[in-house]
């Protein structure tokens, strides 16, 4: 035992003086806790934006062999040993540090035997090595019972507990079920249920980094990174709920997005080749009487894959009266844009980049070339506020046209000419920094310039949607999962994996129904129509090559059962959006693991199959092959079925019957739902009247509205509504006013009967 390390104190900040290093505690709030070594990183935080700290009351008190740190909530002991170990306010563990020794998976090999395996092309061990002094790790013990989510986009089981990832964003064209250690994104936010107590760890580092998940041994887990400082973050709560809140205080919250870009969204790698080809996929939406907001153009659009440039001869020389005219049929357009940009002295992006240095460069200080889609390419070094600058005012080629919204692809950044070497000069604002620390937050970067671009031009909430990501992206950029495939282990991974990139703060996400790339078959489009109709992102994908997977591409019965479900999509998108009201307040997500409503019963930390919408809605899809039943969880709490309004009690498993048309889908009692009209497109004029929908014979909901597409809600230009029941007796108020639109007319439906209210605006109540 070393003897207790001297302590200094300024403001909220403890620096723990040992030998050997300088660690300093930082107390943003009672919840929230920052520990911090300086280890030559001299960068800002990407993620973290702002102040954090709150002023916070704490106690240091320094005993025989530790240090005890007190807030309202938390509990630190830190001791001579260098250990940190968090305790709830109760002394519960949380955070421990292991003592054990490191045992590493003995995977029953000789090194001749691993290099023949590998030389076949399978990978016998993935953990992140690092022998020189800037690669470190923290270990931290496991409970027998205790439970891991989070890690963003990562591919496998909800429960993240005997897997191992690595963060670094990788373009993967065929990810497949369990053994994929790194995907698109890095979200190094972690969530813990120990012995039933929730926890988070965030690390902040954007340096290549891992995750073993108690892969190696079932007694710890560990980060590590291999440069960077050791910056992590340990956050607590009450509920699992909490803890999310407490991360997505810390790294931002998706903003309030326009409300069209919660309709369905029809997209194919191709069909922006021409305005004919666009048109034919628009008039077979209205004819198959499809609800859809939006057309998605993949690379096709542009002129030879030149990033800002439109292919104007496919296009009747003129794309912009051709998207005007799709708007005016209900339908805006989303645009794909890749960072890589084409070299070709003879295109203005490439030459103006070139001449002012925009581009990354290699260290002898050229402009560095990958090959991408365009062939050879540079690419913009999006960690300096000049070159964002730069990329938001090009933005305006496509506003101009009249383009609704940027899809940003291949920003991990992808490269087909081999990886970018680690040396590559990228700037990190206004240092000089490598391709190695910049790479995990290039699409990070790339994202929040769109967001800059599209909210100078626009004047609306800008929609983007990015594949690579890093913690805090949420704030600029919604996220699909980038290449699945049409199997049915990828509907499977879905819902694992939006539910942790929702508990990891991308509220906003989805996948590409359908599956990208392979072939689909009728039977898994609709189940996946079905398991994906309550991701914020609501699109189908296909890649260029493989069976068309469009609604109608099967005839009947695909069709009208997709129809269906997109028309209860958009009966319930008042509900999704209700749901992003809150979560700006929150950070709590709309997809959400069975385990964050109910962090208490242990029945629900593993559950991969089924999920919640908010609080009210729980969703047990088909994800299998041939199935036409399925047991369903329900939890404590009564439930109705959807379809037949039969009541549960929940607590059990059930069997429910699916038939190949049929998602089940249960409300909780008493919920209040709102039920928008059958629409569509979402219209931009305000609705006249609004329906909700009582599961029960008493209930409250809080709705909200305002124009659904630009930032005049943030001065106030929005209505809250209070509807309550109590013994079938209605009331409707309204909380707050400043939304002009107010609904003329309110109808409640309750199970026997229906209460119209009428807006009388003299008194400004419902009658
Ligand atoms: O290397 O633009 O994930 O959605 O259709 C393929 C073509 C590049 C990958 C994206 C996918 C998109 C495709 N892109």
């Amino acid at each position: 035992m070393e003897t207790l390390p001297s302590v200094t104190q300024t403001n909220q900040t403890v620096t723990f003086n040992y030998p050997n290093r300088h660690l300093q505690i930082s107390v943003l709030t009672p919840e929230i806790i920052r520990v911090f070594e300086f280890r030559g990183d001299k960068g800002q935080s990407y993620a973290v934006e702002g102040n954090k700290q709150q002023p916070t009351t704490f106690t240091l008190n320094k005993n025989d062999n530790h240090y005890e740190l007190k807030t309202d909530s938390l509990f630190l002991k830190i001791d001579a040993d260098q250990h940190i170990d968090v305790y709830d306010q109760a002394g519960h563990p949380l955070i421990t540090d292991y003592r054990g020794s490191r045992s590493p998976l003995d995977r029953g090999i000789d090194e001749a035997h691993k290099q023949l395996v590998e030389a076949e092309g399978h990978t016998v061990s993935q953990s992140v090595n690092g022998d020189d002094n800037s690669y470190y790790e923290v270990v931290k013990a496991l409970a027998a019972d205790e439970h891991l989510y989070g890690l963003g986009d990562k591919t496998g089981y909800l429960d993240k507990r005997g897997y191992e990832y690595d963060n670094w964003n990788t373009d993967n064209p065929a990810p497949q079920m369990e053994n994929f250690t790194k995907l698109y994104k890095s979200i190094p936010v972690m969530y813990g249920l120990k012995n039933g107590y929730p926890y988070g760890l965030f690390f902040d580092n954007p340096y290549r980094s891992h995750f073993d998940m108690g892969k190696e041994n079932f007694n710890y887990y560990f980060y590590s990174a291999i440069a960077g400082n050791l910056d992590y973050y340990i956050l607590g709560g009450q509920t699992l709920k909490d803890v999310v809140t407490n991360y997505t205080y810390l790294t931002g919250r998706v903003p309030l997005p326009q409300k069209w870009t919660l309709g369905y969204q029809q997209s194919r790698w191709g069909y922006s080749i021409s305005q004919q080809e666009v048109e034919t996929i628009a008039d077979h939406l209205k004819k198959s009487q499809l609800p859809c907001d939006a057309i998605h153009f993949d690379i096709d659009y542009m002129r030879g894959y030149r990033v800002f440039t439109w292919n104007n001869e496919a296009y009747q020389n003129d794309p912009k009266a051709f998207l005007q005219n799709l708007k005016q049929r209900g339908i805006k357009i989303v645009t794909i844009i890749d960072p890589g940009v084409k070299k070709d002295p003879d295109y203005s992006v490439y030459s103006e980049g070139v001449k002012k240095g925009y581009f990354v460069k290699t260290p002898d200080g050229q402009v560095y070339i990958n090959k991408v889609w365009p062939g050879d390419s540079a690419f913009p070094d999006f960690g300096r506020p000049e070159v964002r600058n730069w990329w938001a005012q090009n933005t305006k080629f496509l506003t101009d046209i009249g383009v609704a919204g940027i899809w940003n692809d291949m920003n991990e950044p992808a490269s087909f000419d081999g990886d970018i070497p680690d040396n590559i000069v990228f700037s990190d604002q206004e240092l000089k920094s490598t391709h190695q620390k910049m790479h995990n937050v290039y699409g990070h970067n790339m994202a929040k310039a769109t967001y800059e671009g599209l909210k100078t031009h626009q004047g609306k909430r800008p929609y983007i949607i990015t594949r690579a990501a890093y913690a805090g992206t949420q704030k600029y950029s919604t996220v699909w999962t980038g290449d699945n495939r049409s199997l049915w282990a990828h509907i499977q991974m879905m819902i694992p994996q939006l539910c942790n990139l929702g508990l990891s703060g991308f509220a906003f996400a989805g996948t590409d129904i359908g599956g990208f790339g392979s072939d689909t078959t009728p039977e898994l489009l609709t189940r996946w129509i079905e398991a994906a109709i309550f991701s914020p992102l609501l699109r189908n994908h296909s890649a260029m090559g493989t069976r068309h997977q469009e609604p109608w591409s099967f005839g009947e019965p695909t069709l009208s059962i997709y129809r269906r479900y997109l028309q209860l999509r958009y009966h319930l998108i008042p509900y999704m959006y209700d749901l992003f009201a809150q979560e700006t307040k929150t950070g709590l997500p709309i997809m959400r693991p069975l385990v964050l409503n109910y962090d208490d019963d242990p029945r629900v930390t593993d559950i991969d199959n089924e999920f919640m919408v908010g609080n009210s809605l729980l969703v047990a899809p088909i994800v299998e092959k041939s199935q036409t039943k399925r047991l369903v969880y329900l939890p404590a709490g009564q439930w109705i079925d959807f379809w037949n309004h039969r009541e549960y009690t929940g607590g059990k498993d059930i069997v429910v019957n699916a038939p190949l048309d049929k998602l089940p889908l249960f409300v909780q009692k008493n919920a209040i739902l709102p039920w928008g009209q059958q629409v569509d497109h979402i219209s931009e004029d305000p609705d006249d009247e609004m329906t909700f929908h009582v599961w029960g014979d008493q209930g409250h909901y809080d709705h909200y509205q305002d124009n659904g597409m630009n930032f005049n809600y943030q001065k106030g230009e929005f209505n809250r509504y209070a509807i309550s029941v109590n013994r079938n007796q209605v009331s409707v108020k309204l909380l707050h006013q400043g939304f002009k639109s107010v609904y003329r007319k309110i109808k409640v439906v309750l199970p026997e009967k229906t209460v119209t209210l009428t807006y009388e605006p003299r008194t400004n109540r419902y009658l």
